[in-house]
């Protein structure tokens, strides 16, 4: 699909929706299926290109990877038995493949390069090389290491205790990856928290982990036993159409099997203060990633404030927020997000620039952005620069817009979600 045209005309939205696989959880359940020993399966995995990378660098690892629909098998030999690649790791346009990745071959015995699309050659890396370099790692690359191509000669480790600078979950999970094959205890201190999908898979995977009060700690050496690993519906995905649901006229969308990981839950704490009409199912609290049903109706909704510590639990819902936004009464205003500028685009120059070719009241800050309610939408010509998330944003835009929004390049939204224009086709009456 070169570029597309929606032109839905202000639909109202009724039905059920399973959004496909979490993107962090699928990723992770490779990684540690590949670490550990033996047969790990996995069922719901995501089937978007992201993750699909991170199964064609672990098969260039020699791990045997099959992929039957959404399950699947992998048998592997152990991280320590991995085989030296012959080619280059691609990691397409994953920055959780690149930056998990560097934590788990820092300590290995093998020499590898990593590399990915343009958007990852752009992306800041040395916020994961410089705590892995205090560990011992021998990592080299374009300026010192800040950007993509990346070599890693495999080397002995050491543990560090570390205070977060940026609440990132790969920042953190490199980390603790590395901290595996690590001598002595890996200590992160993290002043907001940042998605724990990683420490949640190393307790299910059999390792000890602490986690007090915003610091997480581990003994290195540990021995990951393989298991089978669910994944829930992705909140990411689902929040594009809570806000659809929200947004369109006289609809009522019913998602299931949605995470409700609390690290990941912002957007739901989200449309609870804004008043949205939302009534949610938990379904498997004890699971090792709480799902449940959320169904939402039309909602009257009120500008609210976004910042603190909220953010890293919504960090990829802002530019589908931004769009909430505009059609609420009254202000938001979205601060200390500047982690925004270094996703797979610059996502608050996106999001403003696309949103006011709707003709949405919105501007643009340091850290974030201040977007006044309110607006009737127009159709535009819109840019996705190659993000999935800005793509979506668009797309569901469309769907409340008064003309039709063409999108340049829909396809970068498989990273994610494949089947998302899949799913529009299915709730629009
Ligand atoms: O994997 P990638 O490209 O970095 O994807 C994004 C996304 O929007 O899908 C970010 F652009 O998600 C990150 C997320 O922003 C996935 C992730 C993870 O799985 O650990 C953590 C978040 O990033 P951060 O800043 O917390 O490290």
């Amino acid at each position: 699909m070169a570029e597309v045209r929606l032109n839905y005309k202000k639909p109202t939205l009724h039905g059920n929706i399973t959004v496909p696989g979490d993107k962090s959880i699928s990723h992770r359940s490779i990684m540690f299926g590949s670490i550990a020993e033996g047969r790990t399966t996995v069922s719901g995995f995501l089937l978007g290109d992201d993750c699909l990378s991170t199964i064609d660098c672990f098969r260039k690892l020699g791990v045997e990877i099959e992929l039957d629909g959404t399950n699947v098998e992998i048998n592997s030999n152990g991280m320590g038995n991995w085989k030296e690649p012959i080619d280059v790791l691609y990691t397409g346009n994953s920055g959780t493949t690149t930056r998990l990745m560097l934590g788990l071959l820092a300590g290995s015995k093998i020499h590898s390069i990593l590399n990915g699309d343009a958007s990852i050659g752009k992306r800041p890396m040395k916020r994961v090389i410089t705590p892995l370099r205090e560990m011992g790692a021998q990592i080299t690359g374009r300026m010192d290491g800040q950007y993509t191509p990346l070599a890693i000669k495999g080397s002995p480790l050491s543990a560090i205790e570390y205070t977060m600078p940026v609440a990132s979950a790969q920042v953190k999970s490199a980390i603790l990856l590395a901290g595996l094959q690590a001598e002595g205890n890996t200590i992160i201190h993290e002043k907001d928290v940042s998605r724990d999908h990683t420490e949640r898979m190393l307790r299910q995977f059999g390792a000890e982990v602490i986690v007090e009060d915003g610091t997480v700690s581990y003994k290195g050496g540990q021995t990951l036993q393989a298991t089978h690993v669910d994944v829930p519906g992705d909140i990411s995905s689902a929040a594009f159409f809570l806000v659809a649901g929200a947004m369109a006229e006289d609809s009522e969308i019913t998602l299931h099997n949605v995470g409700l990981n609390p690290t990941r839950t912002g957007i739901i704490d989200v449309l609870t203060a804004m008043g949205a009409n939302m009534e949610i199912i938990v379904d498997n609290e004890e699971a090792a990633e709480p799902t449940g049903t959320i169904m939402i109706r039309t909602s009257d909704l009120e500008g609210v404030q976004i910042n603190g510590d909220l953010i890293p639990r919504l960090i990829d819902e802002i530019p589908i927020i931004a769009l909430l936004a505009t059609k609420a009464n009254g202000t938001t205003v979205i601060r200390d997000a500047a982690e925004l500028k270094v996703k797979e685009t610059d996502r608050i120059t996106a999001v403003v620039d696309e949103l006011k070719k709707l003709g949405a009241n919105i501007e643009a800050t340091d850290d974030g952005m201040i977007i006044h309610g309110g607006s009737e939408l127009q159709g535009a010509s819109l840019k996705t620069y190659g993000d999935h998330r800005i793509g979506m944003m668009g797309a569901i835009a469309s769907l409340v817009s008064n003309g039709a929004v063409e999108l340049d390049d829909p396809d970068c939204i498989a990273v994610s979600y494949p089947t998302f224009f899949e799913d529009i086709q299915k709730i629009i009456k």
